[in-house]
């Protein structure tokens, strides 16, 4: 197949571009590099030492991969640009990760969540835009989150996307129906990607567009088959207070003797899948795409639901390192439980790595290896959620 993988070079997209590469496919990356400019503004870097896109898709073909480009592009803001390259190169599929998606990041002030939002929803509105101008019919695979699902559940198990509803009509009897499952996001960035959903909803009904959104949970992990045959494709590490995600924070915590920040109770459950995992679910997804008609495919993308105070807990115990709870900067229940339906992906040949066969090798192959280069001031997380929080409102669910 011919791929476009738009955000192509961030921390999901480079992997799975090798991946597919690998798989044969011939892989276009788009991307604006904008999540590089970040880490400018931040004072920030990848714990790994990442390669820039030239030495990447250079080393790429002197292991032996199959060529692949980069596109420099603005999803958002080079609609006429998106319209030509599409119309030019007419992929197959379209893999899109291309979006603003730390929570924090998005919640720093207004020009941080108005960026996110304008970031965010005008690239994938103006990719569903451009495809049908193009009439482009190519599969789109979104990264979408779970948190468009929220953590308050209730008790039920969170199903793939939708939910069976009976409701009650105005002749007496009672209806069957089948909703998306409502959203309830817990930050700007988390909102960002509800809206997405309500977009690929009426892309597909409306111009039939073939679309699957795989709702992801928090990736841990650093390397893959591909990123690992040289240095130079190293996959970024991200472990500062706004790009950070929980279990590779205290991964890198651990390695460098500082205490895990647990934040609050750590009484917080999590979806979590590991980025091999990750890159396997994306190739499966495309090789199983929706027929011309069919409503959105969801797939909830992960493998393991953890409580944030056990994985600390977990951690220290494997690297003897000191846990410690810190105030929850964020707006989010202190506690809660979390079950989620994953069979789709099972189903399709998924293997999880589960959480005790990779936490020792991140610890010691990733984290302990690239320790000298981590910049402690910049653990912290200094994004704080609400003036109502500030307050000392608590937060509802
Ligand atoms: P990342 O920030 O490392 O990568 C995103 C890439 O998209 C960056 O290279 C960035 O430069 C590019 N990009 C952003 N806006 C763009 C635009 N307007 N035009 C062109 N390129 C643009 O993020 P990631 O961790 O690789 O996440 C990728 C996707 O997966 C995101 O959509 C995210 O919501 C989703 N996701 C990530 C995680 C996780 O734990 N990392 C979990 C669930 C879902
Ligand atoms: N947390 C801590 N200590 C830390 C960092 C985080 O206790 O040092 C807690 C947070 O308060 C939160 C939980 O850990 O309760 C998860 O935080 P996170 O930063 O790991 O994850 P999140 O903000 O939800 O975002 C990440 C990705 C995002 C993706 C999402 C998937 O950045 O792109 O959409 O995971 S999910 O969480 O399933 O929605």
């Amino acid at each position: 197949m011919k791929i476009a993988v738009l955000g192509g070079d961030g921390f999901c997209g480079w992997p799975a571009a090798l991946h597919l590469s690998d798989l044969g496919h011939d892989v276009v990356i788009v991307d604006n590099l904008v999540r590089r400019r970040i880490d400018e503004e931040l004072g920030a870097s990848s714990l790994t030492p990442i390669a820039s896109p030239e030495e990447r898709l250079a080393a790429w073909e002197q292991v032996g991969g199959r060529p692949m480009e980069l596109v420099e592009l603005d999803l958002a803001q080079d609609y006429d640009g998106l319209v030509a390259l599409l119309d030019e190169r007419r992929p197959d599929a379209v893999v899109h990760f291309a979006e603003q998606r730390s929570a924090p990041y998005s919640m720093k002030s207004a020009r941080h969540k108005r960026f996110t939002v304008d970031n965010n929803t005008n690239a994938t509105h103006n990719l569903l835009c451009a495809m049908v101008e193009t009439g482009l019919d190519a599969h789109l695979v979104h990264l979408g989150t779970m948190g468009v699902y929220g953590y308050g559940t209730a008790g039920m198990a969170i199903p793939e996307g939708y939910l069976d509803v009976e409701i009650a009509a105005e002749d007496g009897t009672r209806v069957a129906q089948e909703i998306l499952y409502p959203t309830n996001p817990g930050s700007i960035y988390h909102m960002t990607k509800c809206l997405d959903q309500q977009l690929f909803a009426y892309y597909a009904k409306n111009d039939a567009l073939r679309i699957t959104d795989l709702h992801q949970g928090i990736i841990w992990g650093t390397h893959t088959e591909q990123t690992m045959r040289d240095e130079r494709l190293v996959n970024r590490f991200d472990y500062d207070g706004d790009y950070g995600t929980v279990l590779n924070r205290f991964l890198m915590q651990a390695a460098v003797g500082y205490p895990l920040t647990v934040h609050g109770t750590g009484g917080q459950t999590r979806a979590f899948i590991h980025i091999r995992d990750m890159v396997r679910c994306v190739q499966i997804a495309l090789e199983n795409p929706p027929a011309t008609g069919e409503r959105v495919k969801i797939f909830n993308q992960m493998t393991e639901t953890h409580r944030v105070r056990d994985l600390a807990e977990l951690v220290a115990r494997i690297s003897d390192a000191e846990v410690e709870l810190v105030p929850n900067p964020r707006h989010e229940a202190a506690e809660n439980e979390l079950h989620v339906h994953n069979e789709t992906f099972l189903d399709l040949g998924l293997q999880p790595t589960l959480l005790e066969e990779g936490l020792l090798m991140e610890v010691e192959d990733v984290a302990r290896r690239y320790a000298d280069r981590a910049d402690l001031d910049k653990i912290p997380c200094t994004s704080v959620w609400t003036s109502r929080q500030q307050a000392g409102v608590p937060a509802s669910r």
